[in-house]
């Protein structure tokens, strides 16, 4: 059976929980207790060196780190990849994108409202993560308003990997209110067969309001 190396409130190893359930795979959770150092760990380093979860690992031992690489290797071979170079490339276009400016931004604005890590962080880093969210928010819209998922194969991988954050905005106090057409796209990804309507707050974890070894 797969193990999920994970950390409930993690949005990214959320991603992975999404389509695992929409795909009705079984599997096995290995929480890792990230604020109290067990990504430094020896054991977990040999896993992933970065120290961050989720990591998947295989039958056969072998571990694959970082959510964008789990969900397109899981999916192959599913309705949620599709097969064509140029369409695979555009869903990969959405998860590099996902990983640059959502991950630095929203996802972060989210840690650190949620932990009450804010008033311990510069003013002009929360404004550029700020702005920064608004401009990703924007170029979504853009796609959104005039498309029901983020490429042209249909529901994939990449609305998943966008899902998982963007969904959250609330979260790292930023309104969704200027656009319909993200919020609509929520909408169609929760009517998704299989969703998986479970998401885990910070504060399941006293250790989160702690700062990362
Ligand atoms: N780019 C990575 C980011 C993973 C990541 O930042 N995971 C966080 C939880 S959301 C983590 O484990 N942080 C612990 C650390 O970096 O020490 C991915 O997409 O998987």
């Amino acid at each position: 059976m797969l193990t999920l190396h994970d950390y409930l409130p993690s949005q990214n190893g959320y991603k992975v929980r999404l389509l695992l359930s929409h795909l009705e795979r079984p599997y096995r959770t290995r929480l890792v207790s990230i604020f109290e150092g067990e990504g430094r760990s020896p054991a977990f380093q040999a896993l992933n060196p970065v120290g961050a979860v989720p990591v998947l690992e295989l039958e056969d031992g072998r571990t694959l780190a970082e959510s964008n690489a789990i969900l397109f290797y899981l999916a192959e071979g599913t309705p949620y990849l599709p097969l064509g170079p140029w369409q695979r490339a555009q869903v990969l276009r959405w998860m590099f994108f996902e990983e640059d400016h959502v991950q630095n931004g929203l996802a972060s604005l989210r840690h650190w409202t949620m932990t009450g890590k804010l008033a311990r962080r510069m003013p002009e880093v929360i404004a550029a993560k700020r702005a920064g969210s608004l401009k990703t928010l924007g170029i979504l819209e853009q796609r959104l308003a005039e498309h029901p998922f983020l490429t042209d194969s249909g529901y994939t991988v990449a609305d998943i990997s966008m899902f998982a954050y963007i969904s959250r905005a609330g979260e790292a106090d930023v309104s969704l209110e200027p656009y319909p057409g993200v919020r609509a796209w929520i909408a169609r990804v929760r009517a998704q067969p299989g969703f998986l309507d479970e998401v885990h707050p910070y504060s399941i974890d006293p250790h989160s309001s702690g700062e990362l070894p």
